[in-house]
């Protein structure tokens, strides 16, 4: 074989092997072998000196292709190399922002705040608004608004906490969520359909059914010509639509300052469905709160007419309703933040 013929052949040699490498550190070892002194190429290149002057420098030419041949050969794959090492490295690193991490546990709503989330969807569903005022409230939107003057008897039903702040005994902790009426009245005028949830607040001692820091939710309705029935039924559309079909609502006569006529709003218990059992005390019935229709003192003190307007008003304490919706018998439970009490809900 012509020697330019073996130069041929380590050319096609090269690109062929140079192809196959599959890795960088295989390459550079390569590259000695096809480059170095002890290579085929550097025999070829000793053997130089032996040819004439003419041969040596047409020898040194075709030399000198073959090792430009090879050169490329290794450098074409040596960047191929290279950019899949960089591939690799860029899918390794990627950063995937929307990765969730499986193994840690995320935490959830308070049982207290599902509840209000689900008697809102409950009543925006039934056409409600939703509302919200301050929890430090003025004696006047707390009381006197509701038709509860200074020293009337009706303020021993809810034992207050008082801010000290302005005149004494003038500013207080809010101890139900009526107040939030006086100011959605106060914001424009009929109709009303609104629902108002909240904390409030009661000199009461915590006990099996009492907290001093508690929630309620109000609902408001002033419109024309709304009767008494229509507070009865849609208590009664509440109840089944958030209780299920099996619970039904009745309404007892009672004392509120600010309705009149006024009521208690029982369901069925939700333990015994009406059997009676010890959790209802035998009755089969589940109190929830209170209800009436709106006492035309009030709408006085909003201004507005209560011969052209009627409405009716009604109040629940939720952390009871959560308790007889979940089999919870002691309110406490909800409030001292046990991890093992709370994820179950
Ligand atoms: C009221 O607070 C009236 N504002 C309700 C109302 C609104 C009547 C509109 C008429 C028209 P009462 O004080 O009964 O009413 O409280 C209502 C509910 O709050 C009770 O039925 C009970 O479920 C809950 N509640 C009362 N005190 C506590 C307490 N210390 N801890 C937990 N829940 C309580």
């Amino acid at each position: 074989m012509s020697m330019i013929e073996q130069l041929a052949a380590i050319g096609d040699d090269a690109e062929s092997r140079a192809a196959e490498v599959a890795t960088l550190a295989e390459l550079d070892s390569l590259g000695s072998e096809l480059l170095g002194k002890r290579s085929r190429l550097g025999e070829l290149k000793k053997g130089l000196r032996d040819l004439d002057e003419d041969e040596r420098r047409a020898a040194g030419r075709a030399l000198n292709d073959a090792n430009a041949r090879v050169q490329a050969a290794l450098d074409a794959r040596r960047a191929d190399l290279e950019a899949q090492e960089r591939r690799r490295r860029l899918d390794d690193e990627r950063l995937d922002l929307t990765e969730t991490i499986a193994t840690r546990a995320l935490g959830h709503l308070h049982l207290v705040t599902q509840t209000h989330d689900r008697l809102e969807d409950v009543f925006v569903g039934m056409g409600f608004t939703v509302a919200e005022g301050p929890e430090v409230e003025t004696d006047w939107y707390n009381f006197q608004a509701l038709n509860i003057p200074e020293s009337h008897p009706a303020r021993s039903m809810w034992d207050t906490l008082y801010v000290d702040l302005g005149p004494p005994e003038s500013t207080v902790l809010r101890t139900h969520t009526s107040p939030v009426q006086i100011r959605v009245m106060e914001g424009g005028p009929p109709p009303i359909y609104s629902i108002m949830p909240g904390r409030v607040y009661r000199r009461d001692t915590a006990d099996a059914s009492h907290m001093p820091v508690f929630h309620q939710i109000e609902g408001l309705v002033v419109d024309k010509g709304i009767s008494f029935a229509d507070l009865a039924g849609t208590l009664e559309a509440f109840t089944t639509a958030y209780f299920g079909g099996a619970i039904h609502s009745r309404l007892r006569p009672s004392y509120f300052p600010f309705t009149e006529p006024s009521a208690e709003y029982d369901i069925n218990c939700l333990f015994c469905l009406g059997e009676g059992c010890q959790t209802c005390g035998r009755t089969g019935w589940m109190e929830l709160g209170g209800c009436g229709m709106v006492h035309p003192n009030v709408f006085a003190s909003v201004g507005y007419d209560p011969e052209e307007w009627s409405g009716f008003a009604f109040g629940f304490g939720t952390d009871r309703l959560s308790m007889n919706r979940h089999g919870i018998n002691d309110i406490r439970e909800l409030f001292t933040n046990d991890i093992r009490f709370l994820t179950q809900f």
